[in-house]
């Protein structure tokens, strides 16, 4: 019996729907997913299997122009991804198509792409009409020599088997890398704190989702089978802080109770969530912070 085995790299812009695909792949919500930009910050692996194939997808931050030092890392990291995979796939929105933001992805892949399978995916092709994507694909194929191009709807699940089984004959021959059942290898704590970003992000508005960031900080396994998770959120400015307790508390209420439900859903068990609110001005420039992000921090200029 002959198995498979390798990592496959989701690259594009912010809000590509990357995350959304993974998780369709692995069915199950390993990385999270909104409909602002620059949700994911690091690299999230996803493990699924297809025959005897085992695919690795990796989701990655979305490529950008950055500004601030975690915009960097967070780029640095998708091209590092990108690097390290046996094969990449390229999500394009169908709708926005070529923008300058994909024009820089493709001088990019000119080096990262060398020697390694680069395929194309346009996700969201529920949201235009089937002429748009004729052109598209020919349009994006001129512009690089894709070895595939995939019409998908990660969101819906169009082309999303013929994509799984085609990656399952790329992923070079070898002996599986994780065990059968699993489905991600972030550390539960990762996963945790990722959850409780996510409702954030839904629903706090402009900049601020941006300027926040979330650890777990206690996980404490009780007797009744339920998990004790403190964790703390950091945000660089008190009226900041106001913002995310919201009056008299509601909106930190509300994000714990949905991070908390979600989070049961995918222990499976009940869970004891506590978030606590700090003023930390300058985390953005804390090298802890990045590793508890699973960054890269760089030393330098911020
Ligand atoms: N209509 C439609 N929406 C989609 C599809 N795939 C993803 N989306 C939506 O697009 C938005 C962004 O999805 P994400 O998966 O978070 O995108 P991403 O590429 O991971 O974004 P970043 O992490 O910010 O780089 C979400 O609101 C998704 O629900 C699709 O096939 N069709
Ligand atoms: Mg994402």
């Amino acid at each position: 019996m002959t198995t498979r085995a390798g990592f496959v790299a989701l690259i594009g812009e912010p809000n590509a729907g990357k995350s959304t695909l993974l998780n369709r792949m692995v069915g199950a919500k390993v990385s999270i997913v909104t409909h602002k930009v620059q949700t994911t910050r690091a690299r999230i692996r996803g493990v699924a299997m297809e025959g005897q194939s085992q695919i690795v997808f990796v989701d990655t931050p979305g490529l950008f122009q950055p500004r601030r030092r975690l915009d960097r890392a967070m780029v640095a990291a998708a091209w590092g991804g990108a690097a390290d995979a046996d094969v990449i796939v390229l999500l394009i929105e169908a709708q926005r198509g070529v923008t300058e933001g994909v024009e820089r992805i493709l001088e990019g892949l000119g080096d990262i792409g060398q020697g390694r399978k680069v395929a194309l995916a346009i996700n969201k092709i529920d949201r235009v009409q089937s002429e748009v994507l004729l052109g598209l694909t020919k349009d994006l194929n001129d512009r690089y020599a894709f070895v595939e191009t995939f019409l998908i709807s990660a969101e819906r699940g169009h082309g999303i088997e013929t994509l799984r089984g085609w990656l399952a004959n790329e992923v070079p021959q070898g002996p599986w890398l994780y065990p059968e059942d699993q489905i991600a290898d972030l550390p539960m704590r990762m996963i945790a704190a990722e959850m409780t970003r996510e409702k954030l992000t839904l629903r706090l508005h402009q900049e601020l989702p941006y300027q926040l960031t979330v650890e777990t900080e206690g996980w404490e396994e009780r007797k009744d089978g339920s998990a004790k998770i403190d964790q703390l959120i950091y945000v660089i400015r008190d009226g900041h802080k106001g913002i995310v307790l919201g009056h008299k508390g509601e909106t930190i209420k509300a994000v714990s109770k949905a991070a908390r439900e979600e989070l049961e859903e995918f222990l499976g068990r009940k869970v004891h969530l506590f978030l606590q609110v700090k003023v930390r001005p300058n985390w953005l420039d804390e090298a802890e912070r990045y590793s508890q992000m699973g960054l890269e921090f760089k030393d330098g200029n911020a």
